[in-house]
């Protein structure tokens, strides 16, 4: 640390925009996450409408030793496509045993996590003033269930790394879906 410029110490960040000072944002729109929502005519139905912003990613990585972390700052619209939310396209980390801490800053959502090695799946609210702990080797995917945007903070290893392949191909097992008017999750092949 010695010698070290308070700007490599401190950075800002606006979930009311998603930005973070000096970092750049990823915006997704829907026409980027084909393939995620479970129901493709209602995909193509809402594309027929525009191509909403879905969420954007900022991420603050400074060039990271083993050791070093890095965070994002994602925002998630709220919308859905047929019952299902908008949310994010959802990875592994390239090096698997890296977990993530998310924190909630604004909005209400959840998080779907997918145990690498069972399987089992899991949704874990997300939501100011708590934390959601992501373990290694697990695929995770935001989402936002409210009506407002979902602004939340993911704090990661430098050496994480996304792995969207390998949930790509396949999806999560499980489906986050609105029923009877609340968040629920179902699996995927129950799926009419
Ligand atoms: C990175 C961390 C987040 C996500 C963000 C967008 O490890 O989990 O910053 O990148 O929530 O999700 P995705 O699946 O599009 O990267
Ligand atoms: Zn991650």
């Amino acid at each position: 640390m010695p010698g070290t410029s308070l700007d490599s110490l401190l950075s800002r960040f606006h979930p009311d925009t998603g930005a973070i000072d000096g970092a750049p944002t990823v915006t997704r729109r829907l026409s980027d996450l084909g393939g995620c929502f479970a129901d493709p005519s209602a995909w193509t139905a809402v594309l027929s409408k525009g191509d909403p912003i879905v969420y954007t990613v900022t991420a603050m990585e400074p060039a990271g030793d083993e050791g070093d972390l890095h965070y994002g700052l994602g925002r998630i619209m709220p919308g859905c496509v047929g019952a299902e939310y908008f949310m994010t396209k959802g990875h592994f980390h390239a090096w698997r045993p890296a977990g993530e801490f998310y924190f909630g800053l604004e909005g209400e959502g959840l998080m779907l996590l997918e145990d690498g090695a069972t399987g089992e799946s899991r949704i874990v609210p997300l939501r100011p003033h708590h934390a959601v702990y992501v373990p290694g080797n697990t695929a995770h995917r935001t989402i936002n269930t409210g009506s407002v945007p979902l602004a939340y903070l993911g704090v990661y290893p430098a050496r994480a790394g996304h792995d969207y392949a390998a949930i790509a191909t396949r999806n999560f097992r499980c489906v986050v879906i609105e029923q009877n008017g609340a968040p629920t999750m179902v699996q995927r092949k129950d799926l009419p």
